[in-house]
């Protein structure tokens, strides 16, 4: 059998935890033959939930388990880590202003990627899902100095995989024959999911549907679900949060298909006039663990001005942070 794989997740006792970890544990990120070793970091006071969450991963006697443990030190959850799950992060309390939402999500974030640099494995693999995630990533980036800053990222595959759901309804097409959609920008209501380039069982989905369905349905739809499951389940999503995040990095580890990509908020390397550095939502391929922006897409200039204002929000986040030191 291959040698285990150190998964660490943090936040490990909140919901998209709970409904994480089993996925990671019976074999859904990392395929059925390699075993796992989960390290799961939590906040002292929620450690022993996390602790309850042990006792009933160790019930279901997954057979890929190679080792289960529960931190509450950063640098001892992240030590030989091979992927790290950033899932655990401050939510926006009432009153709470933006800056004070990026400060106290900077602390955590600051301090995690300095614990990714002194410990995790040379190949670590690092997704952030905990928001506002871009911004995150970008913080734990800046702060782990050794550690190549294109191994951070922040999770768009949830929003990816709404798009397609969507266009699935709309169209009466199975998901499955959906291809090429794209999310661009920020994970937050300015983002865009892009379907220009999107095929449904081969034919161009723009020739399906109308323009005024993609602007005025489908993007607030897709940018606004969070809110609406928050509306209707009275609480946030966490199942599907937590199945993005599988596919996320299961993508990233196992490649994508042939003739499709995935969506992931990656550091941009200046493609498509997205200023380097910043970690925005672009398709990327993925193959032998590395993955790369598509290049040479066509535009529209609908594309371009949603492009732009998600990532002028970006820059917006990124001053606001180096404005507090965070960087
Ligand atoms: P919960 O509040 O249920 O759980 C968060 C957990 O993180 C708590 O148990 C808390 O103790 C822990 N935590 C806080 N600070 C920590 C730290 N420094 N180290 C370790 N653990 C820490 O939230 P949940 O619903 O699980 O959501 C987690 C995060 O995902 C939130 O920030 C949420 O906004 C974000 N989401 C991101 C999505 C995405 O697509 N990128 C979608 C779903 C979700 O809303």
């Amino acid at each position: 059998a291959p040698a285990p794989v150190t998964v660490t997740v943090t936040g490990a006792a909140g919901q998209i935890g709970y409904a994480l970890l089993f996925r990671i544990a019976s074999g859904a990120m990392l395929g059925p033959d390699v075993p796992v070793k989960l390290n799961l970091l939590e906040v002292p006071q929620a450690a022993k939930a996390a602790e309850g969450t042990v006792l009933e991963l160790m019930d279901c006697a997954f057979p890929l388990v190679a080792g289960l443990e529960v931190f509450d030190d950063p640098t001892k959850a992240f030590d030989g880590a091979n992927i790290a799950l950033l899932v655990g992060a401050r939510p926006r309390g009432p009153g709470m202003e933006r800056a004070d939402l990026l400060s106290a999500n900077g602390g955590i974030f600051s301090v995690q990627g300095r614990a990714l640099n002194e410990g995790a494995a040379s190949d670590v693999k690092v997704a952030v899902v905990g928001n506002p995630a871009n911004t995150n990533a970008l913080i734990a980036a800046s702060h782990a100095r050794d550690i190549p800053a294109q191994r951070f990222t922040a999770m768009t595959r949830l929003d990816h995989d709404r798009a397609v759901a969507q266009l699935a309804a709309k169209t009466g097409a199975p998901v499955s024959s959906i291809s090429k959609l794209a999310i661009w920008g920020n994970h937050s209501a300015s983002q865009y999911p892009d379907i220009t380039h999107a095929t449904v069982g081969g034919t161009p989905a723009t020739s399906l549907v109308e323009q005024s369905w993609i602007s005025e349905e489908f993007i607030p739809r897709v940018a606004q679900r969070g809110a609406e499951i928050i509306a209707v389940r009275g609480g946030s999503s966490a199942a599907s949060a937590a199945n993005a995040a599988v596919e996320h990095m299961r993508l990233w580890v196992q490649g994508t298909p042939a003739g499709d990509w995935t969506s992931m908020a990656v550091p941009s390397d200046g493609s498509y006039g997205v200023q380097e550095g910043l970690v925005s939502s672009f398709p990327v391929t993925t193959s032998g663990g590395d993955y790369a922006i598509v290049p040479g897409l066509n535009i529209s200039d609908f594309s371009r001005t949603r492009i732009d204002a998600s990532v002028a929000e970006l820059l917006s986040e990124r001053d606001a942070v180096t404005e507090l030191g965070l960087l």
